[in-house]
């Protein structure tokens, strides 16, 4: 019964690992830190379904510029205050997130 049980977990722990990077349905939240001029995440892919909604977080330790292509979204960050976009991803297409100053592209939105 005790390895069922741990078999489940492991399971359960392997899906959860595997669909870390990216989700079928519902909102999407993108957590981005900008430290040292390094962007995490860098080029990260994220399938996103028509109509959700998708929040980017972004903290910074130097002002940059957070684009995203496609819905034209362009949002400064001030260093040391987090920045929140949220937005509707109502158009189908790959879109990517960039920050400009850096020039990093944070992630690619899939949108379908
Ligand atoms: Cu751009």
């Amino acid at each position: 019964m005790r390895r069922l049980l741990a078999c489940v977990m492991a399971t359960l722990l392997l899906l959860a690992g595997a669909c870390s990077s990216t989700t079928a349905s519902g909102p999407v939240t993108i957590n981005v830190t900008i430290v040292s001029g390094k962007v995490s995440p860098s080029g990260a892919k994220y399938d996103v379904s028509k109509g959700s909604t998708v929040t980017i977080n972004v903290t910074s330790d130097s002002a940059d510029t957070v684009h995203v292509h496609g819905y034209e979204i362009e949002k400064d960050v001030v260093p040391g205050t987090p920045l929140v976009i949220t937005f509707t991803a109502d158009q189908t297409g790959s879109f990517e997130v960039e920050t400009h100053v850096i020039e990093a592209t944070i992630a690619t939105l899939n949108v379908r």
